[in-house]
């Protein structure tokens, strides 16, 4: 009697636990452009100065809620930080292998990491070659270090607009932009469309920080004048229908990763 009560109740759990749609997000750019960041700004709302490089992968797991008229839909994001170094290494490919997103990030003030997005990109092209190419997106980060930006908007656009890719205008540091970008992307897939309000929710708020006027001859730099709602973001609907119905779990990679996370995921 005790053990069919257990059953039970253990059945009543597993009704009340929501359904996930589970999807792979893979981050790839260069060493130092800030993908362990915004992964980290995303499922743990933390932003660290210095800088760690990631050997081989990390993962990061975040749980997000769309909401609809027709009623919510879970979505687990599971986010693969692949090390800047893995370029030239074997094993990338199987990394990107069975990503349902690829989001190509490269950092403003760093022209060289915006030139290398081609070689990022043609490597995706070459993991999917003769199968359905994700959901790929472009993603420009460092967006608080504007006054020294080395990529051109019109640079950005033109890349995005050429490949057919989305397009996002982040940072890590602040926040800006970042848990929308992430909801826009896990919506696109879900094949869910999100109304601005809900977007404007995800926005983390941002720190405000105080300036003494009075010993700061040349007043405040020019982006910190200018507020953050400038950022925009170009985006277009596009759904990709390969949600998998599955418990959020990690790792679901068709082939399993060679390196676990360590530690392991958290958010
Ligand atoms: N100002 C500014 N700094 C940032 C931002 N994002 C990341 N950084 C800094 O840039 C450096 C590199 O960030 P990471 O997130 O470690 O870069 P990564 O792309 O993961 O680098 P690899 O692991 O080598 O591939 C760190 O010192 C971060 O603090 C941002 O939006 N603004
Ligand atoms: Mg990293």
């Amino acid at each position: 009697m005790a053990e069919l009560r257990t059953t039970l109740a253990l059945e009543e759990e597993e009704e009340d636990e929501p359904e996930y749609v589970q999807f792979k997000v893979i981050l790839l750019g260069d060493g130092a452009v800030g993908k362990t960041s915004l992964a980290m700004r995303f499922c743990q709302d933390h932003f660290a100065k210095q800088y760690k490089q990631t050997i081989g992968v990390d993962f990061f797991v975040k749980r997000v809620t769309l909401r609809q008229e027709t009623g919510d839909v879970n979505v687990c994001m599971q986010i693969w930080d692949i090390g800047g170094q893995s370029i030239g290494g074997k094993m990338v490919t199987s990394y990107i292998f069975g990503s349902h997103a690829v989001v190509l990030c490269y950092d403003i003030t760093n022209y060289q990491s915006f030139q290398h997005l081609e070689d990022w990109y043609s490597l995706v092209r070459r993991t999917f070659a003769g199968a359905q190419m994700p959901y790929v997106a472009l993603m420009a980060n460092k967006q608080d270090l504007s006054h020294i930006r080395a990529v051109k908007p019109e640079k950005h656009s033109q890349f995005a607009d050429e490949n057919d890719l989305y397009s996002y205008l982040v940072s890590a540091r602040t926040g800006e932009n970042v848990s929308p970008s992430f909801y826009r992307i896990a919506a696109d897939l879900a094949g869910v469309t999100l109304s601005r309000p809900e977007l404007e929710v995800t926005q983390n708020p941002c720190k405000a920080e105080i300036i003494n006027h009075q010993t700061t001859r040349r007043g405040p730099p020019r982006d910190q004048r200018r507020g953050h709602s400038q950022v925009g973001q170009e985006l277009r609907r596009h759904v990709i229908r390969s949600a998998l119905r599955a418990p959020c779990c990690l790792p679901s990679s068709p082939s399993p990763p060679p390196m676990l996370p360590d530690p392991a995921p958290s958010c």
